[in-house]
């Protein structure tokens, strides 16, 4: 009896285990079902969407969770080096359609579905995405996760687990409106909580200072409050391998003592207050994009985290049983910009305060621990804490900072003595009207490798805002150009493209991106370039389709879909695109019968919530649209959109329909972009300035494959040292005038003189961005572009060369650098644990 039974439970095991990892057809329908009855608690007949939507998700993780568990495993041995990427942003998207793709179960899945009486689509379109983060460098972020994963490297995303992402966008009368993110509400069925993985962080308070028994100076960090931060655990799956590395993001929790004192004392409401400040910390993502906001709570966001990610891995490795002096070894830690750079203080903190080590050996083991990766140019953008409220948040780290920057200058005074300009620019700590600390400066001492994101951004970082670094150390600089997971970006996004490039070269791209060159020989092809545009006409209908049912609007498929789709800011010239199109709206009223390319112009992003001129970007695309979508004289050749809420669901939706990319920012002023790769890659042309990695993108694809115009860098700073006179290129330029006049004059305004005047003045007294100093070289090559569109094999034979030589522009290049040049780790294939023996 006994001997039956333990037969049958051997049996049941294997059952259950099929239904958890089996991988056929009905298997997974027995999965859906199952988990729709055990863990939604419905039957069909009153189950919703997102009850169907949760069942197959949970379907889907059960199929991660023994590469999951076997990856990490492997990893904690200790054997291999692992890189932590510390960021504080991950633009993930939406995970079910991707992980199906990387499981290489999505048709099985498709079927299961179909059998069930659903359409996976469906329930695809149902996922939440999580929107932690603003644009490209968050978005970055989640594509270097896939790579490494991809590559089989072993590998730790730390960041912060925000309650509210970035806010959704709505347009009201023309203007954005946000509305909080709430992407939790239904539940996250990719994440598990780790509620036993936990550290306190301390804030604020003061440091006492004694000396021990055995004459050593302590410093004892003594503080204000405490928060703990619990960790939430994502895996992360490689495409078709058993790596599933970790995203570990940290949500902030009042510690259990501290609720307990209030309670015990009868504070109720004293209690309650304090876990409502403890969790305000992993609250709200910042919605600026490259603006900082030197907010408080931000700083203590950044140190939240950052303090979290060490201590998790400083115990990792102590768990190995190896050595803190080792520590460097087992990890490499990579700053996403200077957002998580107090992590070289609080890694001092750590070493010194908490394992005891003497200062030198401590910073030996910090500055062969970082990297530091640099992503923007842009003044507004180099993060600097006030002093004073610095000290308020980490009275410790001040003190650290500060023997840190002690020590340096003794070293910079050495090299360029008496040179006290250079002093001051390397100095940690900056003196105006108040003291600062600058954050670039604390990332760029503490690190053993600094590295823009283009090659054209590394230059001018080197003869710029780190000029003086470069001089200091050269030997740390170097460029790792940005890349994106074509898996996402092609795979998932546009199955058709995929399909039509894996019936000419196989499907090995997909892993090896430079294999898309053997479409070269394809371009000329009659019939490859007629199969190539009945892809992209048929992606055309279907963004048509999304636009007609989020909009109402009819656009034409058969018009040359002319795209801008990325934040809103000033220096990405969103408002030169508009400036264009109100040219060609002029020609058409001049002369109603002229003969020109019918255009969709699609733009899509949003603007920071407290960046006025942004704002009123938006609303002039808006109002421009309202005049000219509906001028019957246009006869709907020219169509004008603003797609709400830009995020990665949206743009995986978009990009597949490009005809023509806009990479129209002023020159030096885009570290990289990669919404240019998406789109480049999806088969659009570029129309682009010499800025950020359009360069290398034109490059590789070919100048006669790209519409070139405008100033490069080098022009731009000449043109603003020799004194730029915006105001002269209108008065010379009567189209330009005839355009800026009509938006003062409240053209598109019904009357309204005032509404637009600050972005105007703004162009005509300042043009800080050389708007109007390119508007001509820009309606030029458009015309260009309006020619060269008219020949449809021409267009084909290029847009098949784009995709054909952007290889180069995969996150797997970009991560094979980092790991070859910066972090010294190698790949680490996977030995999956058999589920069925662990216990
Ligand atoms: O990082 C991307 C680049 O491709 C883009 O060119 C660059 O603009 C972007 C402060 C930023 N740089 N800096 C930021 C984001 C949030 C924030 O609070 C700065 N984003 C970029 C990836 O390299």
């Amino acid at each position: 009896k006994i001997e039956e039974a333990a037969a049958e439970q051997v049996k049941n095991n294997i059952l259950v285990e099929d239904a958890r990892t089996g991988l056929s057809v009905d298997a997974l329908k027995r999965a859906i079902s199952n988990n729709l009855f055990y863990v939604q608690g419905k039957y069909p007949e009153i189950a919703t969407r997102n009850d169907y939507f949760m069942a197959i998700s949970y379907a889907v993780r059960d199929r991660m969770l023994q590469r999951w568990t076997s990856s990490v495993r492997q990893y904690i041995s200790g054997k291999n080096k692992i890189v932590s990427y510390l960021s504080a942003e991950y633009l993930l998207g939406p995970h079910l359609a991707n992980n199906l793709i990387n499981l290489d179960i999505y048709s099985q899945m498709e079927q299961a579905v179909k059998e069930l009486g659903f359409s996976l689509d469906w329930l695809i379109d149902k996922e939440v995405e999580p929107g932690l983060g603003n644009g490209g460098l968050g978005r970055l972020a989640a594509c270097y996760m896939d790579s490494l994963a991809s590559l089989e490297v072993p590998a730790i995303g730390y960041g912060i687990r925000y309650q509210f992402g970035i806010f959704e966008q709505a347009i009201s009368d023309g203007w954005q409106v946000e509305d909080t993110d709430n992407w939790l509400r239904r539940g996250n069925p990719w994440e598990i909580a780790r509620r036993e993985i936990s550290y306190d962080v301390k804030l604020g308070g003061h440091v006492q200072r004694y000396i021990d028994e055995k004459g050593k100076l302590i410093n004892n960090w003594i503080p204000g409050w405490v928060v703990k931060g619990v960790a939430y655990d994502t895996p992360i799956l490689g495409y078709k391998v058993n790596t599933a590395n970790t995203l570990r993001l940290w949500k902030s929790e009042a510690p259990r003592t501290f609720d307990f004192q209030s309670f015990n004392a009868g504070e109720y409401s004293n209690a309650v207050n304090q876990k409502i400040i403890c969790e305000n910390i992993s609250k709200v993502l910042y919605p600026n994009d490259e603006q900082i906001e030197g907010k408080k709570l931000r700083l203590q966001q950044q140190y939240f985290f950052v303090s979290c990610s060490l201590q998790d891995m400083i115990n990792i490795h102590l768990r190995s049983g190896d050595k803190i002096e080792n520590f460097y070894e087992k990890f490499v830690v990579q700053l996403n910009d200077t957002h998580p750079s107090i992590g070289i203080a609080e890694m001092m903190r750590l070493l010194l305060d908490v394992h005891r080590m003497e200062w030198d050996d401590a910073w030996k083991v910090t500055t062969k621990t970082f990297a530091y990766t640099n992503h923007t140019l842009l003044p507004e953008a180099l993060e600097t804490w006030d002093l004073e409220l610095f000290a308020s948040v980490l009275p410790r780290h001040l003190d650290i900072i500060y023997e840190i920057n002690k020590r340096f200058l003794v070293d910079v005074t050495l090299k360029f003595f008496g040179n006290h300009q250079k002093i001051d620019s390397l100095s940690l700590i900056g003196e105006g009207r108040r003291k600062y600390i600058k954050m670039a400066n604390l990332a760029s001492v503490g690190s053993f490798a600094i590295n823009g994101v283009a090659s054209l951004h590394t230059e001018l970082l080197k003869k710029t805002v780190l000029k003086d670094w470069y001089e200091f150390s050269p030997e740390k600089f170097s460029n790792k150009t940005n890349g994106v997971t074509p898996r996402r970006w092609m795979v998932l996004s546009n199955p058709q493209l995929t399909k039509l490039i894996t019936s000419k070269i196989g499907d090995t791209w997909i892993k090896h991106l430079e294999e898309l060159k053997g479409l070269e020989k394809y371009a000329e092809d009659p019939e490859f370039q007629q199969a190539w545009m009945e892809v992209k006409l048929e992606q055309k209908k279907k963004l048509t389709r999304k636009i007609h049912g989020t909009l109402g609007m009819i656009v034409n498929p058969e018009s040359l879909f002319d795209i801008q789709v990325k934040r809103i800011h000033e220096y990405k010239r969103q408002h030169l695109n508009v400036l264009h199109i109100i040219t060609l709206y002029n020609r058409i009223k001049r002369n109603p019968d002229i003969d020109i390319v019918p255009r969709t112009f699609i733009f899509a992003g949003k603007s920071a919530p407290g960046y006025r001129k942004a704002k009123l970007i938006i609303k002039l695309i808006n109002a421009v649209g309202k005049v000219v979508n509906n001028d019957p004289d246009v006869k709907d050749r020219l169509k004008v959109v603003f797609y709400p809420n830009y995020n990665v669901t949206n743009a995986q939706k978009i990009y597949p329909a490009a005809d023509l990319s806009e990479q129209i920012s002023t020159a030096g002023k885009e570290a990289s972009g990669t919404g240019n790769m998406k789109l480049s890659l999806n088969g659009a042309l570029t129309v682009g300035t010499l800025d950020g990695a359009n360069v290398e993108i034109r490059e590789c694809v070919g100048e006669e494959n790209f519409f070139l115009f405008g100033l490069t860098a080098d022009e731009v700073e000449k043109t603003k040292s020799e004194g730029y006179r915006p105001w002269e290129y209108y008065k010379n330029n009567k189209y330009l005038r005839e355009v800026i006049d009509q938006i003062n004059d409240g053209y598109f305004s019904q009357l309204d003189q005032l509404i637009f005047k600050e972005l105007t003045d703004s162009l005509l007294y300042d043009d800080q961005f050389m708007v109007l100093a390119d508007y001509q070289s820009y309606v030029e090559i458009q015309d260009k572009i309006d020619e060269a569109f008219r020949d449809k094999s021409n267009w084909a034979r290029m847009s098949i060369l784009n995709t054909a030589r952007m290889g180069k522009f995969s996150s797997d290049r970009s991560i094979r650098e980092y790991c070859n040049e910066i972090w010294k780790v190698e790949s680490v294939p996977v030995e999956l644990i058999d589920p069925s023996k662990t216990s």
